[in-house]
């Protein structure tokens, strides 16, 4: 397995900590878009070469993205990248397309983005790649770009999912509902309908009720998860495919005695995030990959573009630094690693 608990090189920590300083440089300038935020420049933790790299996260805030993007500017630096990470604070469809028309206008080499709707960055990706940007879909994949470095195969995070879910329900089943976070994003829609074929498939006896969009905003997921748990009378567990979900249903659970012991929660989280819900027992198991590493690999996949070591076919291979190498897959996609289960035994092992 390839990550290693809270496992970063002391040198690497160093980097890390400088495009984290830098990122809390945000909020100076605004580019368009209904929740517009800032941009930020890396510079400090890379750069020097002609080679550069812009990282638009589905959102600023998000602790899930500053962990990838945190590992993606660390890569830069190791690969004399210059670094920005820009980005909205909200999760609408078209608020990216602004940051990419800069990242355009500004010369980039390469454009890493976490799409928040696939096809609506689009025309903007395109534009981008005929100027000759390479263009990384990191996290979640959308329809224009060179490769699309995955997490985890969509497979192995519903098998992973479902697996936890039906082990804690035991032979009975019961019913159960999904509360997932943007409602266009392709990775979690991707995950709500193969976590929903699955259970069809192998668990006759559990039901899905419902499937609530918390639009990965901590309000509205805490609101959604509360819905859920009144409205449904015979829920007996949430799956929350995303980092913002998990942790406000763990929340409203947390903050609501008389559903404890009655709804149970899992779905994929940061270890940083849910440790105290673990604790104190309203969460038992939870998963995830490390965000880090998919940032970094992110980076490298970038770097192997921009020198034409890869264009993106099926069987290309490439060196990604302190991970090793990685293989090009069907339709450009590069996997990162399994899925990860966390449980009061490790939580606390990561920083992430
Ligand atoms: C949120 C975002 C992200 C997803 C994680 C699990 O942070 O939706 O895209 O990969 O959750």
């Amino acid at each position: 397995m390839r990550f290693t608990p809270s496992g970063f090189s002391r040198k690497t920590l160093v980097i890390s900590t400088a495009a984290l300083a830098a990122t809390a440089l945000l909020l100076t300038g605004c580019a368009g878009g209904s929740g517009t935020a800032s941009s930020t420049d890396g510079g400090s933790a890379g750069g020097g070469g002609d080679s550069s790299i812009t990282v638009i996260p589905k959102s600023l805030g998000n602790k899930y993205f500053e962990a990838s993007d945190k590992g993606a500017a660390a890569a830069a630096d190791e690969l004399g990248m210059t670094f920005k990470e820009v980005g909205p604070t909200a999760t609408g469809s078209a608020d990216q397309v602004p940051f990419i028309q800069t990242a355009i206008q500004t010369g980039q080499k390469a454009i890493a983005i976490a799409a928040n709707d696939p096809t609506a960055v689009c025309n903007d990706l395109s534009q981008a790649q005929s100027q000759g940007v390479k263009v990384v879909a990191y996290d979640t994949d959308t329809d224009c770009r060179d490769v699309f470095v995955n997490q985890a195969t969509v497979d192995g995070v519903a098998e992973g999912l479902v697996k936890l879910t039906a082990d804690h329900l035991g032979d009975e089943g019961g019913t159960i509902a999904i509360l997932s976070g943007g409602a266009n994003a392709a990775n979690l829609n991707a995950w709500v309908d193969a976590i929903q074929a699955l259970i069809k498939k192998d668990h006759p006896k559990i039901t899905v009720a419902k499937v609530a969009y918390g639009d990965d905003v901590d309000e509205k997921a805490y609101q959604e998860a509360q819905g859920l748990m009144q409205s449904i009378p015979d829920l007996k567990a949430i799956i929350a495919p995303d980092t913002v979900s998990v942790k406000e249903a763990a929340h409203y659970l947390s903050d609501t005695p008389e559903y404890q012991g009655k709804v149970w929660v899992t779905g994929l989280g940061l270890p940083s995030e849910m440790k105290d819900y673990v604790d104190s027992g309203i969460v038992e198991q939870f998963g995830l990959w490390n965000p880090e590493d998919l940032g970094y690999l992110a980076s490298y996949a970038a770097d192997a573009l921009i020198k034409g070591d890869i264009t993106g076919k099926e069987g290309d291979t490439f060196t990604a630094g302190k991970l090793g190498d990685y293989t090009v897959g069907a339709d450009g996609e590069i996997v990162l690693g399994p899925l990860f289960v966390f449980n009061k035994d490790n939580v606390g092992d990561f920083s992430f």
